[in-house]
């Protein structure tokens, strides 16, 4: 019995789905140029496909799961179990006009001609606006089509927002944020959802890892306490002895996002020589 994955063939999402693998100790070096490859150390078939297929090939069980863009799987609309949000391949859906246009609401969009590959996408986010807009469907180079006369706006993807730049275009709405995620055929028996479950377990555990940091610290001993309150890690944080006097080492994990806040006030009550180093995995 095997778990059968499909990931994208060549393009944004291929490299991190593969380093994804590569990191929950699944090694599919062999045959990435192929259509299928095996993995060497885990009951685990990999499909690489163009990422548009993977909905319906998910939906359908040619896949059991798949890393797909939230944007192509919300235009797809396929009947398939979104199972985690995986961090990268961030991107948004944005609308976008030509730079000397005026935009002071999206009642401004209203009879323009819009071109985009996410005509689902963009149909409902105007209709929920109450905007009446002419969508135009292209599947390749939106952001030219208003340079050429094709349309008046476009709605594409934006991640660093260079490429409307460069086509003299500006972002004036944000209709979808979008990241990869994994999903899920919602029919998958019970041999299959326990291989999906230990791969699950370790995607969280780079996920966590990779949002919390191993922090090291040494304190007056007379400050522990409300270090300790600053730093309540997984557990409690673990305290040592140092040589000196007086002095304890503190190790604990802190929130990525937190850090240097709690970095501010670690200081303001006296912890010197502070260390703080990635985790590599972490299992809560
Ligand atoms: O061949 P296949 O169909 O598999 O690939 P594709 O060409 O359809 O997709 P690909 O590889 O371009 O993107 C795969 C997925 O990556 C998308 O579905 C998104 O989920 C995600 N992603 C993240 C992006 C971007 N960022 C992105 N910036 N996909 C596309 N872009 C394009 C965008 O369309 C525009 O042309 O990049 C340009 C804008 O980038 P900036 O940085 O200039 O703003
Ligand atoms: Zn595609």
């Amino acid at each position: 019995m095997k778990l059968k994955i499909a990931i994208q063939k060549s393009g944004r999402l291929s490299e991190e789905s593969i380093r994804l693998l590569k990191d929950c100790g699944i090694d599919i070096s062999n045959g990435l140029n192929k259509l299928k490859a095996e993995a060497a150390n885990f009951p685990l078939e990999v499909f690489f496909l163009r990422d548009d297929d993977i909905p319906q090939y998910v939906e359908d069980g040619v896949a059991d799961i798949g890393i797909v863009g939230e944007n192509v799987l919300l235009e797809k609309n396929k009947n398939v179990k979104t199972v985690e949000k995986l961090g990268f391949g961030k991107c948004r859906l944005s609308i976008a006009i030509p730079r000397d246009k005026t935009f002071n609401s999206i009642k401004d969009l209203n009879k323009l001609r819009i071109a985009t590959s996410y005509s689902s996408i963009l149909s409902h986010y105007l209709k929920k606006k109450k905007v009446k807009a002419e969508i135009h469907e292209i599947s390749g180079s939106v952001e030219i089509a208003p340079g050429i006369g094709l349309a008046d706006a476009i709605c594409d993807l934006v991640s660093s927002g260079s490429t409307l730049l460069s086509n003299g275009l500006k972002e004036v709405e944000v209709v979808l944020r979008s990241e990869a995620v994994l999903v899920s055929n919602k029919n998958l028996n019970k041999d299959k959802k326990e291989l999906l479950n230990k791969l699950l377990f370790r995607i969280k555990a780079l996920r966590s890892a990779k949002s919390n940091k191993y922090i090291l610290l040494n304190a007056p001993n007379k400050k522990l306490k409300a270090i300790c309150d600053i730093l309540p890690g997984m557990k409690s944080p673990t305290i040592l002895p140092l040589e000196e006097k007086g002095w304890s080492s503190v190790h604990s994990v802190v929130k990525e996002d937190q850090f240097w806040d709690i970095i501010e006030k670690l200081k303001d009550n006296g912890a010197q020589g502070i260390l703080v180093v990635p985790i590599e995995k972490m299992i809560v």
